[in-house]
């Protein structure tokens, strides 16, 4: 059993009223203080630059639910177009239909600060706020051990780094991406990092697990973004946004690191 009261812990930094960083973990209340320092600490070193607004947010948890992570897989690719194009050919072999007409809406969530959320089928937009698109939030890795005090949470891993100081792309998205894929209806999901320097994303869903894509979009590129692909009926809808919006989940088994893809071929 959890050692409740488990707390939320949200931390939001803008400049300008642009976002800079966000992050969030779920603590026992006894790690609420220290989180919501290092959090803190990690939004004033964000290499963005310092924000002029950081919010951070605790409100209780309740009692998350508890979902393996997705099992991992890397695809070694060496150009954005060989990336985009295995993502195509995943999602494909997974049964997602009119695959080149959902890669090209990609390009409509750069601007978003959440996730489109589409209807796989039909392509319709199911999103409230299309401009906002929905968040997945209330999620952290479960600690290794039995109960969330027994050792500093997992994303970032071994707990030897300072973990909240850097942000470990790997995983928060692993954590994401696992509760994302328990959401009722979401069938698949495709992400490229909107950092610059972030070339790998993934294409995610139960029967492909999450599978890394080493480079799907050039270094140096600010364009990012995730689309949630849904199937089922509208009355569904609500009940999907509000788990990825509102459910608490810890993710176990989140490995500290990403395996290595399989070796190249000597050349
Ligand atoms: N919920 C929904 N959408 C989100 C969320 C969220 N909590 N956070 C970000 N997004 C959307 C938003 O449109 C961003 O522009 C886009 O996703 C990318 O977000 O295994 O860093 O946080 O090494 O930049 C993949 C890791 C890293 C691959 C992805 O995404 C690997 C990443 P970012
Ligand atoms: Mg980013």
């Amino acid at each position: 059993m959890p050692d409740l009261p488990l707390f939320c812990v949200k931390m939001r930094a803008s400049a300008a009223g642009a976002h800079v960083s966000g992050a969030e973990r779920i603590v026992p209340a006894a790690r609420v203080p220290e989180v919501a320092a290092a959090l803190a600490a990690r939004a004033l070193a964000h290499p963005k630059g310092t924000p002029d607004d950081i919010r951070i947010r605790v409100e209780p948890a309740g009692d998350p639910l508890r979902i393996p992570a997705l099992p991992v897989a890397t695809e070694r690719t060496a150009t954005a177009a060989e990336g985009l194009a295995r993502a195509a050919e995943l999602l494909a072999a997974d049964g997602v239909a009119r695959v080149p007409e959902i890669m090209a809406l990609f390009r409509e969530t750069y601007a978003m600060r959440g996730a489109m959320l589409l209807d796989a089928d039909t392509l319709e937009r199911l999103e409230p706020d299309r401009a906002r698109g929905v968040r997945a939030t209330r999620m952290d890795a479960a600690p290794e051990g039995s109960g969330p005090c027994a050792a500093p949470a997992a994303p970032g891993g071994s707990g030897a780094l300072p973990r909240p100081l850097a942000k470990n792309h790997f995983a928060e998205a692993i954590v994401l991406a696992s509760k994302v894929q328990a959401a009722p209806g979401i069938v698949a999901e495709i992400c490229v990092s909107d950092d610059p320097d972030y070339a790998t994303g993934y294409v995610a869903s139960k029967s492909l697990g999450y599978r890394r894509i080493t480079t799907i979009k050039e270094k140096g590129d600010p364009c990012g973004g995730r689309i949630f692909l849904f199937r089922g009926p509208r009355s569904l809808v609500p009940d999907c946004i509000r788990f990825l919006q509102e459910r608490s989940v810890l993710v176990e088994g989140v490995p500290a690191a990403p395996p290595e893809p399989p070796a190249r071929p000597a050349r």
